[in-house]
């Protein structure tokens, strides 16, 4: 077959109809990580101009410009777009996009997961700016401190369009994050060890694992809030056994974290285009990765440096104090690797070069400032003071905005095709550079000077005027920066010539095909031998267009990718990829619709989206799978590979897995919360706890492990091929799944006391609640299994399904212990 040919079939297996269907069902990563950049870029736009009139309001005493509920709203809305609609949606863009052609891999591994989770982000945005324009807008800051955003004190609705809004966007960020790591780990070129990523790839699996771990805590504290802004089940209010402090744990168990979770993909793009600027490999790659997980793992111990004002016992004051002063250390790590990469090389000053020296600039002195306000005493004076204005601006828009700035223009002949259009973008940096440093370097100043962050207006014997003023003119010329970047893009991307293919002379596989890509990536997969394929091989293009790699044929409609094993990168079986769908809109609309309800307070009326999205979900595993088996297939080069329906531990697996682990965080920061209360909250004991009912849980207990260990019986039967019980097992750890629902329910209307009484008896309710929703998962997991068998669409090869299930009842088992074990424990011991 000519080349010519082959591309044409490979795109009418990988590509989308053209128009408006195509738009909707498409689930290819390039298109859906191509969207994502984009409307991240239009609500960075949006966030903007929110800056911008935050600046004309400062600009002058006294102003009258907006008033202060406008305000208010503005620098909430500011801060929120800017951490949740621009800066992780932009990651997870660039990951999408990216990840599958540097690791040299078809597409990611849950194709129509990343277009729920485009839609999620989409349809939640759209509430969020709604809400602006209605002038409904949150407004009681990014962190949404209790008592300020609880019902008393924000009545209206403000509050609740933030908790529910970014919920509902968060949905993206764990979709992305679970795909990134599977298909880090599982789908690569043949060949491609760990220790051959690219960087990049690297920065990308810390991140992703890091949000697993950060977003958790966040989402947890979102729906404690509701519910006791909706319900009055008070967990932050402090008359009734709550704490307003545990909405800043939680808050910061995910918001410091954040900002690593922000850093290290922008690092990850100056890994990569540094190198290839500089003209030489990366110095330092194992320190460098070594430094990133040190970074992972040190940036979830310095939360608490947000609240050093709050009251903390001074043996953590100076613990939380020296474990941010240690984060220099990997952090300069790799800014010396950087810098000795510079120093080997022969930098060449193009225009991403300019954007990463602008980094250097920023971002070091925005660490330098951290490493101060890591200083308790000083913190103690600084703190909600411009000066840590200054010091977030420096550390975001220097560690992210910079970064992804140089990668825009690194990239940009990959999306488009086209070469650039010279000396616009020159312009352009030299504005954003300047406008920046003369809006945020003076903040320190006023900061110091003693203003507070967050203040409508001020009166001109402050002494605040002058700073001020040069600082609103600053951001307008940043502003008009980025307004000629924008126009320099658009001329990119319509008007400019065609780009030569690797205009940089780069070596990883992204640059080892067409630009712009085709839907398929590669026309057939490489094996790889070293870090950078294409500087050793560079005809390498060539022969894997011409289909010297694996998977070089276009069979029975399949979207095929090769998976590896996931350290030594050796060729572990063929992965068949769902095609374009439109479950994924469908299912986004639908939980869009159970926030809107929830939102507007019809609160049973939200159970129908709820009943759609598990009728969804079920379709949604139902229309894969096959009911015969395919056995071992040719994969080019003379080798054969199984297929990931006939293996155990496909991605299904690997997805399932990294759910769960975010569900157990989930439910280790209710646990932290629950002890948390119980140790530091006004009026502990609670007045009244569990009463009775030790019985029911004993026999609930019991039920829990005999649905687990059913369901470990139903898999064994499955794969000795005896069909018959395993399914009979399996309706039977339905059963018991059933009952541990009924003795749960049970236990909590007889035994437990009104969830708003108190704030114990509210963990009480959320405990049961979790553990409701987790056998239901179980019971759901198993049904489903029982129909699959019943349908033909398991065997002793192709039952992996089992696996899957048997880790939700696993699951399920243990959190039924432990919950239990929460509710009556404390009645044991005291
Ligand atoms: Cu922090």
């Amino acid at each position: 077959m000519s080349a010519l040919h082959h591309h044409r079939a490979l795109t009418a297996i990988w590509g989308s109809p053209r128009g408006w269907r195509g738009t909707l069902v498409s689930v290819n990563h390039s298109d859906i990580g191509k969207r994502f950049i984009l409307a991240a870029f239009a609500f960075f736009a949006i966030g903007g101009v929110l800056a911008m009139l935050i600046r004309a309001q400062l600009a002058t005493p006294d102003s009258a410009f907006v008033g202060p509920a406008i305000y208010n709203q503005l620098f909430t809305m500011h801060g929120s777009i800017m951490m949740f609609l621009f800066a992780i949606p932009m990651f997870e863009g660039l990951a999408l996009y990216l990840l599958p052609k540097m690791l040299g891999s078809r597409d990611m591994a849950f194709p129509r997961l990343s277009a729920y989770g485009w839609w999620c982000y989409l349809f939640g945005g759209s509430i969020l700016i709604a809400a602006l324009v209605l002038g409904i807008a949150p407004d009681g800051g990014w962190f949404m401190y209790t008592p300020l955003s609880s019902k008393a004190y924000t009545p209206g609705i403000n509050a609740d369009v933030w908790l529910l809004g970014i919920t509902f966007v968060e949905i993206s960020a764990m979709a992305a994050s679970i795909e990134i790591c599977v298909s880090v780990l599982k789908l690569r070129a043949p060949g491609m060890r760990l220790d051959r990523m690219p960087l990049f790839a690297w920065y990308l699996l810390i991140t992703a694992i890091m949000m697993i771990v950060a977003f958790p805590p966040l989402i947890l504290g979102s729906i404690l809030l509701e519910l006791e802004r909706v319900f009055g089940w008070p967990f932050f209010d402090p008359a009734h056994g709550g704490s307003p402090l545990l909405w800043q744990h939680l808050f910061w168990l995910f918001g410091h974290p954040e900002v690593y979770i922000i850093f290290l993909p922008a690092a990850g793009v100056v890994s990569t285009a540094l190198p290839v600027m500089a003209r030489t490999p990366i110095l330092g790659y194992g320190a460098i990765v070594a430094a990133l997980i040190a970074l992972a793992f040190l940036s979830f111990g310095l939360w608490v440096h947000h609240m050093f004002t709050t009251g903390i016992p001074h043996m953590a004051l100076g613990f939380f104090s020296a474990a941010s002063a240690l984060v220099a250390v990997p952090t300069a790590l790799q800014i010396f690797a950087w810098i000795g990469t510079l120093w080997n090389g022969r930098p060449e000053l193009k225009l991403p070069m300019l954007y990463l020296l602008g980094f250097f600039l920023v971002f070091v002195l925005g660490g330098l400032t951290g490493v101060m306000l890591a200083m308790v005493p000083f913190d103690g004076q600084a703190h909600d003071s411009y000066f840590v204005v200054a010091h977030l601006h420096y550390v975001l828009v220097g560690g992210f905005i910079f970064p992804m700035l140089a990668g825009a223009y690194y990239w940009l002949p990959h999306f488009s095709g086209r070469a650039r259009v010279p000396r616009l973008g020159e312009a352009a940096f030299w504005m954003i550079l300047i406008g920046f440093n003369l809006t945020f370097f003076l903040m320190h100043l006023t900061g110091l000077l003693g203003m507070p962050r967050r203040i409508y207006s001020y009166t001109d014997d402050m002494g605040w005027t002058w700073l001020n003023l040069l600082s609103s003119v600053g951001s307008f010329v940043m502003a008009f920066g980025f307004a000629l970047f924008a126009l320099d893009v658009g001329l990119q991307i319509f008007l400019a010539r065609r780009s030569p293919r690797n205009p940089w002379r780069a070596g990883t596989l992204e640059w080892a095909m067409p630009i712009p890509a085709p839907s398929y990536n590669f026309a057939s997969q490489p094996e790889v031998a070293d870090r950078e394929p294409l500087s050793n091989d560079p005809a390498l293009a060539l022969k894997l267009a011409r289909g010297e790699g694996y998977l070089a044929q276009a069979r029975h409609g399949w979207r095929e990718t090769m998976a590896v094993d996931s350290s030594s990168g050796a060729i572990d079986h063929v992965v068949i990829l769902p095609g374009n769908s439109r479950l994924p809109i469908v299912t986004a609309a639908v939980t869009g619709c159970f926030f809107l309800s929830v939102l507007l307070g019809y609160y049973w009326l939200a159970m129908v989206p709820v009943v759609g999205v598990i009728a969804l979900g079920w379709r949604w595993a139902w229309v894969l799978g096959s009911r015969a088996d395919v056995g071992l297939v040719a994969i080019g080069k003379g080798r054969t590979a199984p297929i990931h329906r006939e293996v155990a531990g496909a991605p299904a697996w690997w997805g399932s897995m990294f759910l769960l682990v975010a569900d157990a965080v989930l439910l280790a920061s209710l646990l932290f919360g629950y002890a948390f209360l119980w140790v530091v909250a006004p009026n502990w004991p609670p007045p009244q706890t569990i009463d009775g009912g030790f019985g029911i849980g004993i026999v609930t207990a019991l039920a829990g492990v005999a649905a687990m260990l059913l369901a470990r019986r139903s898999e064994s039967a499955g794969r000795t091929g005896s069909l018959v019980i395993a399914a009979r097992l399996a309706i039977a750890a339905v059963c018991a799944q059933a009952a541990v629902i009924v003795g749960l329910l049970v236990i909590g209307f007889s035994s437990v006391p009104a969830p708003d009484s108190h704030a114990y008896a509210a963990v009480a309710w959320i405990l049961l609640a979790y553990g409701v929703l987790h056998a239901l998962i179980a019971l759901l997991c198993t049904a489903f299994l029982r129909v699959r068998i019943g349908a033909g669409y398991v065997s002793v090869a192709r039952c992996q399904e089992f696996a899957v299930a048997r880790l939700f009842s696993d699951y399920a088992a243990m959190v039924v212990l432990i919950l239990l074990l929460c509710l009556f424990g404390p009645g044991i011991v005291l």
